[in-house]
């Protein structure tokens, strides 16, 4: 077990002025019977309140890997990173592609873990077909929605029963836009070809095709004022027409400077549409902004800065278990990141590059563990 002890303090000032909070102490003993640097897995200290989530690949999927051995450890929820996605699932038309995304539901089984489905109806990462006829110009809304209404039925069909939520519609809102006059992102082949009536159909098929699961939509930027309040407009739409949603996501690509007050803000809005919420992409970048420059070494400063995220952002979900129906994180340690690139990792998570607990695990423990 890693040894971490803080003692530069002065860094820690340094970073607390920042965060405009009092130090939190040398980790003080638990009063549970826990010794130093003894924890309890992930998925067991938040047992009483949400399944606990990682984002895998398909070569996760073996317990005799380090990989696979901290997913059994920690954690009790699964989502494919792109596995499930649609050029995953049907790159060609009519063809249907399987096998990885059924080795996560496998190993999901195996281990007795749920699964999250990532994402039925998506801009990116979606072949043109969907879009674009053979000669290049977009689809009528007809022919878009039919393979939209096949690709949903087929996907959800075959893991109905097994894949408990889906990310029915991902990213749909535009994201920057502080007079709130863009409301959807416009861009989207999908939006091009028939506005925002995809959306509605989307829920309506995946509902129909599995009765059972619980269907989301998911974004990022939603604890911020400028896009939050489109989610909200969207969600509530969608409700008063009796379209079938049940959850919001909220990605959760913050950084250690994320905000406690936008946080409470923007659950509270959601918590008043009367709908579920899941962090579904969690990482906790160690930067506070794209200027820092970027390192690859985890330092005393990125430690400090984590040991006093990690716990706040928790102790804010636990606040709101009530309606956060789960947490998954968008990967499993610091060693792989969607985010890090040549010189600058991002070090997001809770276990180290090792696959160990960090000392803002240690933290995060003392919330439940005192
Ligand atoms: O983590 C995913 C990365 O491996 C892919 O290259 C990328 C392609 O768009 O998608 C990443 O996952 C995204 C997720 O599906 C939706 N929200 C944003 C995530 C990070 O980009």
């Amino acid at each position: 077990m890693k040894n971490y002890h803080v003692s530069l303090l002065a860094l820690a000032i340094g970073v607390l002025s920042v965060f405009g909070c009092t130090p939190t102490e040398e980790p003080t003993p638990l009063q549970d019977g826990l010794g130093e640097g003894e924890y309890i897995p992930l998925k067991e200290l938040f047992k009483d309140h949400f399944p606990i989530g990682a984002a895998v690949t398909p070569n996760h999927m073996d317990s005799r890997t380090p990989h696979g051995r901290a997913l059994i450890e920690h954690f009790n929820s699964l989502v494919a990173e792109n596995v499930m996605k649609p050029d995953a699932l049907q790159r060609v038309k009519g063809t249907y592609t399987w096998t990885n995304a059924d080795r996560i539901v496998q190993f999901a089984k195996e281990n007795n873990m749920m699964v999250r489905g990532h994402t039925l109806t998506w801009h990116s990462q979606t072949p043109d077909w969907f879009f674009y006829d053979e000669n290049g110009d977009l689809h009528t809304p007809e022919v878009a929605m039919k393979q939209l209404e096949e690709h949903i039925t087929a996907v959800v069909s075959r893991y109905k029963g097994d894949v408990y939520a889906w990310d029915v519609v991902n990213e749909a809102m535009f994201d920057w836009d502080p007079n709130g006059q863009i409301i959807y992102r416009e861009d989207s082949p999908w939006y091009k070809i028939m506005g925002p009536a995809y959306i509605d159909s989307a829920f309506v098929y995946a509902r129909r095709a599995d009765p059972d699961a619980k269907l989301f939509y998911n974004d990022y930027n939603s604890i911020f004022s400028w896009k939050r309040n489109k989610i909200f407009d969207l969600v509530k739409r969608l409700k008063d027409n009796n379209i079938p949603i049940d959850g919001v996501g909220l990605q959760g690509h913050w950084t250690v400077g994320v905000s406690e007050q936008d946080l409470r803000t923007t659950l509270d809005l959601f918590r008043s549409l009367g709908v579920e919420i899941q962090i579904t992409e969690l990482d906790l970048s160690v930067y506070l902004s794209n200027d820092e420059p970027g390192s690859t070494i985890y330092t005393d400063a990125f430690n400090m800065r984590q040991r006093i995220a990690y716990p706040m952002l928790m102790k804010v979900l636990l606040d709101y278990s009530d309606i956060i129906t789960g947490v998954t994180f968008w990967g499993i340690g610091d060693d792989a990141s969607w985010l890090d690139t040549p010189g600058r990792k991002h070090f997001p998570f809770l276990l180290d590059e090792q696959l160990q607990p960090k000392p803002a695990y240690f933290e995060v423990q003392k919330l439940i563990r005192r």
